[in-house]
């Protein structure tokens, strides 16, 4: 093994094994109040992660897809202020992803059917290993059109993309490079 260690000169160094153990945060913890309701949830989403032959930006190959579309054709997730919405993010990929929900903390309540039975599992980015199903939720309380997509940003300039939108709400950017934005 090897490793870099980081300080000013003279600063000692001691070697520190990897820990055996890896952190659960499914388990950890002391379960309490979520401060919102998922078993009466206004919407229901599945947020599936594959991966199909296709074309981005006219070229082929073996591109993401989120419920079986390629970006930018993947279709929005739309919400009304106030709702309580769940979500089934469902990795079948063969990479993990690292899911961002811009505007929005989410909450874990299962991970492969298992509920969560720690301390709230609250969240920005979640993990999602190949194979993986994680069910998470969220209070819809912050009006906009949020981007949805993969951290590894590589992903989601290959489109590992999908936004959540409010209805009534509306913006005059445009998808794609003919928007003249790059924001990767
Ligand atoms: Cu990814």
């Amino acid at each position: 093994a090897s490793a870099v260690v980081v300080g000013p000169d003279g600063a000692a160094s001691s070697a520190t094994a990897r820990p055996t153990a890896t952190l659960d945060l499914l388990t950890y913890g002391t379960p309490a109040p979520l401060g919102l309701d998922p078993g009466a949830a206004d919407r229901s989403f599945d947020y599936v992660i594959g991966r199909a032959p296709g074309f981005l930006d006219g070229k082929p190959g073996m591109h993401w897809t989120v419920n079986g579309h390629t970006y930018p054709d993947v279709p929005m997730f739309e919400v009304a202020e106030g709702d309580v919405v769940r979500m089934r993010i469902d990795n079948r990929s063969g990479a993990p992803h690292p899911m961002h929900l811009h505007g929005h903390h989410v909450v874990v309540l299962s991970r492969d059917g298992v509920a969560a039975s720690g301390s709230p599992w609250w969240t920005d980015s979640l993990e999602v290993a190949d194979g993986e199903v994680y069910e998470v939720a969220f209070l819809a309380d912050n009006p906009g059109i949020w981007m949805d997509h993969c951290h590894n940003l590589p992903h989601a300039t290959e489109g590992l993309v999908a936004h959540l939108m409010y209805a009534g709400v509306t913006t005059p950017y445009l998808l794609g490079h003919d928007s003249g934005n790059v924001p990767e």
